[in-house]
């Protein structure tokens, strides 16, 4: 059989369906293979909107997405999302080409060490050398993708070993199943948060990767203990729930960080250290039980004093079996504070003011999406907003990246989002920076027959960095430019572009663009300037008074 034959088999074997590829000379043999598979191939413009697809894949599906790219410049476009799906726990398989390694004509013409250069992006990155280990390779990538805690794998699959002959052989896809924790660190824990005056759960991103939802609703539900997520948690509990205290946007000075400051114990469920910080740990202050898929990895800012390794569905399981509600427990403070969240979130939600304001925004995305849609974020000063102000009712229905947090996945994740659930709508919420870096995708949107909304919020600027400058207390330089047209822009893809002059205009075209099929594009003006008042300075005020 021929090589590149097995490869394709070896991936229809792990139930691949899509790969998301810019193929290049020394990926046609592969590509000939894949013409006679039932792998679907999806063609993208550029390595990154193929690489945050296949990641996006991984999050949701919790199966690795798969890439395809050419050797050295098709590689090097990968790496971005290789970290992208690396910090963020995705699955994800990048395959490479590179010319043949026996004997080659080509000097170094585009040779770099594509393997090498995906080490510290990637749990596994090979060369594969002979057509003989091609299924057991396969095997062994996914394999590592998948195990907690997933990530990016990387093969190479040389010109010369995709045309050898080899013997058809493939390795069935066993799974396994993960340790429950030891009766030991439960009990532990037990006593910990019984002894707790004050106890908070945290919710972070590993509990948005497994069905966990259940189990921490009902932890909640029994032991009265108030929660909040990291900005990749969100969703696990319904919002709505009256012991939902918000979502960590900032690592400090926000309503929330009130509550965690009085909090004598934190229960973290899938928190790990690549996200924003949602909190600082301190020498000698509260203390941490840290329940996840492996022990906490050690940062200044984060040291727990307990692990409770395993299955985390069941650790939580376990701990509401035996935890009872504490007469010590004092709960009234948190209680305090979720009511001025409240009052302060709502304040904005009524300010019709034209630029919009993103507050507004959230708002208005929340009464007009159902439970089950799905927003999906780019990265700019707007994922604070919409972090902290939108209510998400279900998991992983606002996507965001707070690890890597990469400009340019907006576009390509509200793409995947729409072939994985076509009966929910997407709507992608990008700065007209971040919007720029993957815009060539809205071809490939428009090819596939896609049906999505993108909001531009736009500012002619990298809003994000000039609001961290006015905060540090430097003038405005630097970061402003001029944009395209962003309605022609659209529309000279074919698909639909729409230029809001008011807040209610905006309200008749959101609602027209959530109605109807295809790729549409609003290009929304933003109001940025509360930016600096209310997250540097107001916040900071109010929290003290709490
Ligand atoms: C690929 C990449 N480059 C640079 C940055 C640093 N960065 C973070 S936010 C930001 C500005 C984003 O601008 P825009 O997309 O217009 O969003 P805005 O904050 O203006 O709403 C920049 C440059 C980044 N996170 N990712
Ligand atoms: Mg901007």
């Amino acid at each position: 059989m021929k090589a590149s034959d097995l490869f394709v088999s070896a991936l229809e074997n792990e139930g691949v369906e899509y790969i998301f590829a810019v193929p290049g000379e020394e990926n046609l043999d592969f590509l000939q293979s894949l013409k006679n598979s039932k792998i679907k191939l999806i063609i993208n413009r550029h390595e990154q909107g193929s690489g945050f697809m296949a990641a996006t894949y991984g999050r949701l599906t919790g199966k690795p997405g798969v890439c395809l790219a050419t050797l050295g410049p098709g590689a090097t476009n990968l790496v971005t999302p290789a970290a992208y799906a690396q910090l963020g726990g995705m699955p994800m398989l990048m395959i490479t080409g590179q010319k043949p390694i026996k004997k080659s004509k080509q000097a170094r013409f585009q040779i770099i060490d594509v393997v090498d250069m995906m080490r510290p992006v990637t749990k596994y990155t090979k060369q594969i050398v002979n057509a003989n280990n091609i299924a057991s390779q396969i095997r062994e990538a996914f394999r590592l993708a998948i195990e907690e805690k997933p990530g990016a794998v990387h093969l190479e699959f040389p010109e010369d070993i995709a045309q050898e002959d080899c013997e058809m052989e493939l390795f069935e896809a066993v799974g396994h199943i993960i340790p429950n924790p030891d009766d030991r660190a439960i009990e532990q824990a037990v006593k910990m948060i019984h002894q707790a005056k004050m106890p908070l759960l945290l919710i972070g991103a590993g509990a948005n990767r497994k069905v966990t939802c259940d189990a921490l609703r009902s932890f909640v539900d029994a032991t009265g203990i108030y929660f909040f997520t990291t900005q990749m948690g969100k969703g696990v509990i319904d919002e709505r729930h009256p012991q939902y205290l918000g979502t960590a946007a900032l690592s400090s000075n926000d309503f929330l960080h009130a509550a965690i400051d009085e909090a004598d114990l934190i229960i973290n469920v899938g928190h790990d250290t690549v996200e924003k910080p949602p909190f600082f740990m301190k020498k000698g202050g509260k203390k941490v039980i840290h329940v996840n898929f492996s022990p906490a990895e050690v940062d200044p800012v984060y040291f727990p004093q307990l692990n409770v390794v395993g299955d985390i569905t069941h650790s939580v399981k376990e701990l509401a079996a035996h935890l009872q509600k504490q007469p010590h427990w004092e709960f009234s403070f948190f209680k305090k504070v979720k009511s001025e969240v409240e009052s302060h979130l709502s304040t904005y939600f009524k300010d019709t003011r034209f630029p919009m304001l993103p507050q507004r925004l959230a708002h208005l995305l929340r009464n007009n999406l159902a439970s089950g849609d799905i927003i999906t974020l780019d990265n700019g000063i707007y994922k604070i907003w919409f972090a902290r102000n939108y209510t998400c009712h279900l998991p992983n229905t606002l996507i965001l990246d707070n690890s890597l947090a990469s400009m340019g996945a907006g576009l390509p994740s509200a793409m995947m989002v729409n072939i994985l659930y076509p009966d929910r709508k997407v709507v992608a919420v990008c700065g007209d920076g971040g919007f720029m870096m993957n815009s060539q995708e809205m071809e490939t949107a428009v090819r596939l027959n896609l049906n999505l909304t993108v909001i531009i919020l736009n500012d002619h600027a990298y809003g994000m960095i000039k609001w961290k400058q006015q905060d540090m207390g430097f003038e405005d330089f630097g970061l402003d430019y001029n944009n395209p047209d962003f309605v022609k822009y659209a529309e000279s893809y074919g698909a639909k572009g729409f230029r809001p002059e008011s807040d209610h205009h905006f309200q008749e075209i959101l609602e027209t663009c959530l109605k109807s099929d295809g790729v549409k594009l609003i290009d929304l003006p933003v109001d940025y300037s509360l930016n600096h008042p209310i997250l540097n300075i107001m916040l900071k005020e109010k929290v003290q008074k709490l």
